[in-house]
């Protein structure tokens, strides 16, 4: 299966495949290639999460702002958001009732931060074909304008592969998407805590420096049919999935059981290459 031809292409989403999303919303998501913002956790739920979180991340030290990568299958605490159902019937809307997560990442943009994430789009980075893969993104804390909300820019997901360029230092990948002039004007993703937004793999996306003396974490978590597959050996080592739900009938995919542990010292990532 190494270096198998990588298909980069948007997939429209089909209504009917789930009841959490209208005909309208698919539609949405099928012409700008995200759509936000969806309640989730209510604020009870999400101050506990970012609890739990802020100690992972404590635990965890210095590395910890874009360094808790695909610890989804090591860490119970992180399983359970993964696998909340209010978080998969928006996904199977978009992907069917077969679901794994296959990636997930905390990206904590501390006060200050003077990185940004460059434009990008995530399916160039990864391993996987056909390109079907939804991100949920979960606000732990609010996120706007002022705290360096990802942005998306509405539409690129049905433009293919974009060409690539160097990104500067202050940028936190060493690439980005070389953005032609008339790409359009940029979406702010604004969610309060314990919203949770959706886009698509080919989305181009990316997020300035956070100028303003709020945290803006955000926990990112990757989706899949099971129909996909990993297309190179190497990178098939890093990935620990967690069958959400529903089958995996072809059975191309190692599936991880709910972890006992939930301490981040006791356990390292296999950390996914190009996840964040
Ligand atoms: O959190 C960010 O600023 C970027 C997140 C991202 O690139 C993603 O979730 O795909």
């Amino acid at each position: 299966m190494t270096h198998a031809p990588h298909e980069l292409s948007f997939a429209a989403a089909c209504p009917g495949l789930g009841s959490a999303l209208t005909a309208e919303q698919i539609a949405t998501y099928n012409e700008l290639g995200f759509l936000q913002p969806f309640d989730i956790f209510n604020a009870a739920e999400i101050a506990k999460i970012r609890y739990y979180i802020d100690g992972l991340m404590a635990d965890m030290g210095p590395e910890s702002a874009y360094g808790i990568n695909c610890y989804q299958a090591r860490l119970s605490g992180l399983w359970d958001i993964a696998t909340d159902p209010r978080i998969l019937d928006l996904v199977q809307s978009i992907i069917g009732p077969d679901i794994l997560c296959w990636a997930s990442a905390i990206l904590s943009k501390p006060a200050h931060e003077p990185r940004r994430v460059p434009w990008h789009q995530d399916a160039p980075f990864w391993h996987l074909s056909p390109t079907r893969t939804v991100t949920v993104w979960l606000a732990i804390d609010d996120t706007d304008a002022e705290n360096a909300a990802m942005q998306f820019i509405p539409g690129t997901h049905t433009k293919g592969a974009l060409d690539m360029e160097k990104a500067g230092s202050d940028a936190v990948f060493h690439q980005q998407t070389a953005l032609p002039d008339d790409i359009g004007a940029p979406f702010t993703n604004c969610l309060h805590a314990g919203q949770a937004s959706l886009h698509a793999d080919m989305l181009v996306h990316g997020s300035p420096p956070n100028t303003s003396d709020k945290r803006r974490c955000g926990l990112t978590l990757r989706y899949c049919p099971p129909e996909v597959r990993i297309t190179d050996d190497v990178w098939a080592q890093g990935v620990e999935a967690i069958l959400c739900r529903g089958q995996d009938i072809a059975g191309r995919w190692q599936h991880h059981p709910r972890p006992d542990n939930d301490d981040i010292t006791a356990t390292q990532s296999p950390h996914v290459m190009g996840n964040n």
